[in-house]
């Protein structure tokens, strides 16, 4: 068995978005792409030689074969060792506990998380620092350098090896630890959570549905949710992962996880439902007839965390992506904690965790987590759930209800409108960018507009700046409006309008949020000329 070195050239367009590169699966899987762009990641890194990583992916179409070419590109680049998720099979929380747990010097994630997987839809990789968390823009700006200069990669030419078997083996020399996908993950919430508390609720009869989509959860949630904490076998549906995710799209939300919705608002509904997406770091909760929304959920676990064990000592702080509600922000100032506002995606989150200023942190787009990783985590959401559900005895919408007495509602909603001409999207955020310095003192809707920008964040840790993270239009009442593209689509672009709304209370608290949100979602019309440019008068995806 040989390193090879193979010549090759750049390939245009390997930058990665909000959450590494994500292509159509064909792309990838075409000559040299993969290669270039995992050499381009150990380049970017110093070379891979001694050091350890941590490999696995969410178990879609390509992930087995993409496993096999990374481990013996590890190899020819002299890494010492990589540890493969069983089957190369690991959730993007997992794959992160597991840098940490063996202190690694990082890992590499396959997985285009909430988008569709198969022979003509997406994959992705991308890769997490020494501290579990996803590389930051210095970083992955280093690595799209590299890949318009490369020349060629190194990679052996050993026979693929068997990932099916738990166990250690090699690669050209190369160490290899295959574990178990769920064993150590499993084992990291137990420490979290109050099991006994949980299971006690379940043998009370509460009833619960796990909606895993198809995709990589499946394992995991059968093996916490129903073997370890009781709830009924059959909890978890679409439990088994598959290389198409059973042709579903597997993003929790409204839209397409609607099969849980439907159980959820129907007769006979369980006390409490969620699903997560393919990679296993979103959540979507749902009350019997009562849909929470991921910002407050956010909010919600942020002000109850203390009940369980591992947060018992109270939260250093509470950061939340900018486009998220302002919810959590009213937690954070009750509680006296910090409060942080970063760009959208959960790599900015990363040196607030590491600094030891936050403990919770979350996104709009069904993201929560905390410092037990450095991934936003889906189940982990679920389980603290499960757990604040186990100590208040009370159901979803009681703690809803109590949570908006005591706080006051932040309406909120996300509006989608994907698979725009990228062309169009592109001037219409020119054209709103090019307004915002004349929009303060004019009223769109009887709402006085107070402020507009272009979001720019300067990392309060180590000082980086990060700008044109979207534009964000405040009025006087505290409603606001938020626009920018999506930057994890692999066709054309997609606009997301972020809504949000104040109502103090005591009344006005359990109106239907896109009727307390229609001002608002007109004037964001009327602002952006959303239908003059796109064509577009009504989303896709409403969450
Ligand atoms: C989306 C979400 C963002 C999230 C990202 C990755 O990004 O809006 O909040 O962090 O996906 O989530 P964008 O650029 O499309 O808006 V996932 O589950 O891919 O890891
Ligand atoms: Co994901």
């Amino acid at each position: 068995m040989t390193a090879l070195t193979i010549q090759t050239q750049p390939i245009a367009g390997q930058k990665p978005g909000t959450s590494g590169l994500r292509k159509k699966t064909p792309v990838f899987m075409g000559p040299h792409y993969l290669q270039n762009f995992v050499q381009a990641i150990f380049d970017a890194i110093g070379g891979a030689a001694g050091k350890t990583f941590v490999l696995g992916g969410d178990g879609r179409y390509f992930n087995d074969r993409a496993a096999q070419i990374i481990l013996k590109m590890a190899a020819a680049n002299g890494a010492a060792k990589v540890i493969v998720g069983q089957n190369a099979v690991l959730s993007t929380p997992a794959a992160s506990h597991l840098i940490r747990l063996n202190k690694t010097d990082g890992g590499i994630i396959m997985s285009a998380s909430h988008n569709p997987g198969g022979p003509e839809e997406d994959f992705g990789v991308k890769f997490n620092m020494a501290n579990g968390g996803p590389a930051p823009e210095s970083v992955t700006e280093a690595m799209y350098q590299r890949t318009t200069e490369i020349t060629e990669y190194r990679i052996s030419d050993a026979p693929d090896i068997d990932l099916g078997r738990v166990g250690p083996t090699t690669v050209d020399g190369m160490a290899v630890e295959v574990v178990d996908s769920v064993t150590d993950y499993a084992a990291l919430m137990e420490t979290l959570f109050d099991f006994p508390a949980i299971r006690a609720m379940f043998a009370g009869g509460f009833r619960m549905r796990f909606d895993a989509m198809c995709a990589v959860t499946g394992p995991y949630a059968t093996e916490i949710l129903e073997n370890r904490l009781g709830a009924a076998p059959g909890t978890v549906t679409h439990g088994t992962p598959l290389p198409d995710f059973g042709g579903m799209h597997p993003d929790p939300n409204p839209t397409w996880a609607h099969e849980l919705m439907e159980e959820m608002f129907g007769a006979d509904a369980p006390d409490f439902g969620a699903a997560s997406d393919g990679d296993g770091d979103r959540n979507m909760v749902v009350g019997r007839g009562i849909y929470v929304s991921p910002s407050d959920s956010l909010a919600v676990l942020a002000a109850n965390a203390h009940l369980a064990p591992g947060y018992a000592g109270g939260l250093k702080g509470v950061a939340r992506s900018m486009p998220t509600s302002a919810a959590a922000d009213r937690v954070a100032a009750a509680l006296g904690i910090g409060q942080y506002e970063t760009p959208t995606g959960w790599k900015f989150f990363g040196n607030l965790l590491d600094a030891g200023r936050a403990t919770i942190c979350g996104e709009e787009s069904f993201g929560t987590g905390s410092d037990h990783v450095r991934e936003k985590d889906g189940l982990w959401a679920v389980l603290l759930w499960l757990n604040i559900l186990a100590v208040r005895k009370q159901t979803v919408a009681q703690i809803m209800a109590d949570h908006f007495a005591k706080f006051g509602r932040n309406y909120y909603s996300r509006h989608d409108f994907e698979a725009i001409a990228t062309d169009k999207a592109d001037a219409m955020m020119a054209a709103l960018r090019a307004s915002l310095a004349g929009l303060p003192g004019q009223t769109v809707e009887g709402m006085e507009i107070a402020g507009a920008d272009d979001f720019a964040y300067t990392d309060p840790v180590d000082g980086s700046v990060s700008q044109k993270q979207g534009v964000r239009v405040m009025f006087t009442d505290g409603s606001r409006i938020v626009m920018r593209l999506s930057g994890t689509g692999t066709e054309g672009a997609t606009l997301r309008v972020y809504l949000e709304r104040f109502t103090p209370g005591p009344d006005g608290l359990d109106h239907d949020p896109q009727e307390a949100l229609a001002p608002v979602i007109r004037a964001a019309h009327h602002l952006a000329r959303i239908g003059e440019f796109t064509g577009r008068t009504d989303p896709n995806v409403i969450t």
